[in-house]
């Protein structure tokens, strides 16, 4: 069995998939955007185990296309898998670290135990990549992905009708 991958409009906060996918920075210390509504619905518990990832695995910070999973606080899911998406306006152009943060993303999913995971379209909001592409290299690094063997299902949740429109193209494409 292979894993169904669907494209939705929505809130990724309210997902029920055993996992989903942050798009962090490197300090996992909280940001805005997904990764700001992502803490403000997990409550504290999230920020203490990610000081803990800090304290212990990842000292100087997650590396841009890493993905370290945490419990989720108060989430309906079980686990956060945060990841560090490369950031078009700092000059970081190579969509082999954006493929990186997704299928690494679903290595980490798999190790922990989830069928399931939801992605949101990391680094095209704040980090500044088109739509277009990052819906592009999710889905083929996701199609791609020998964990797809290991899972239910992956679902990607778009903020928006534009990037719904986006990743229903890449799916239809790719
Ligand atoms: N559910 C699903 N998608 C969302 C949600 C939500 N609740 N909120 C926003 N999005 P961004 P990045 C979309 O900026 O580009 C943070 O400050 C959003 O519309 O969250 O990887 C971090 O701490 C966009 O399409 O992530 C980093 O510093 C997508 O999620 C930095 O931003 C990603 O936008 C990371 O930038």
């Amino acid at each position: 069995m292979t894993a169904r991958i669907e494209a939705v409009r929505g809130d990724i906060t309210a997902e029920r998939a055993d996992a989903i996918v942050n798009a962090a920075n490197s300090s996992l210390l909280g940001g805005g955007g997904v990764d700001g509504a992502i803490h403000a619905a997990a409550g504290p518990r999230l920020l203490e185990e990610c000081r803990r990832v800090r304290r212990t695995a990842y000292p100087q910070g997650l590396p841009v296309g890493y993905a370290v999973a945490t419990g989720a606080g108060e989430l309906p899911c079980r686990w956060v898998i945060h990841t560090v998406g490369p950031n078009w306006n700092r000059g970081q152009r190579d969509e082999a670290d954006l493929a990186a943060c997704f299928a690494n993303s679903l290595r980490e999913a798999a190790r922990v135990g989830a069928r399931s995971v939801a992605f949101p379209a990391v680094s095209a909001g704040v980090y500044g990549w088109a739509g277009a592409t990052v819906a592009r290299v999710a889905v083929t690094t996701v199609r791609a992905a020998p964990e797809l063997e290991e899972l239910d299902l992956v679902r990607f949740v778009l903020f928006s009708d534009r990037l719904l429109a986006d990743f229903e193209q890449a799916l239809a494409r790719h």
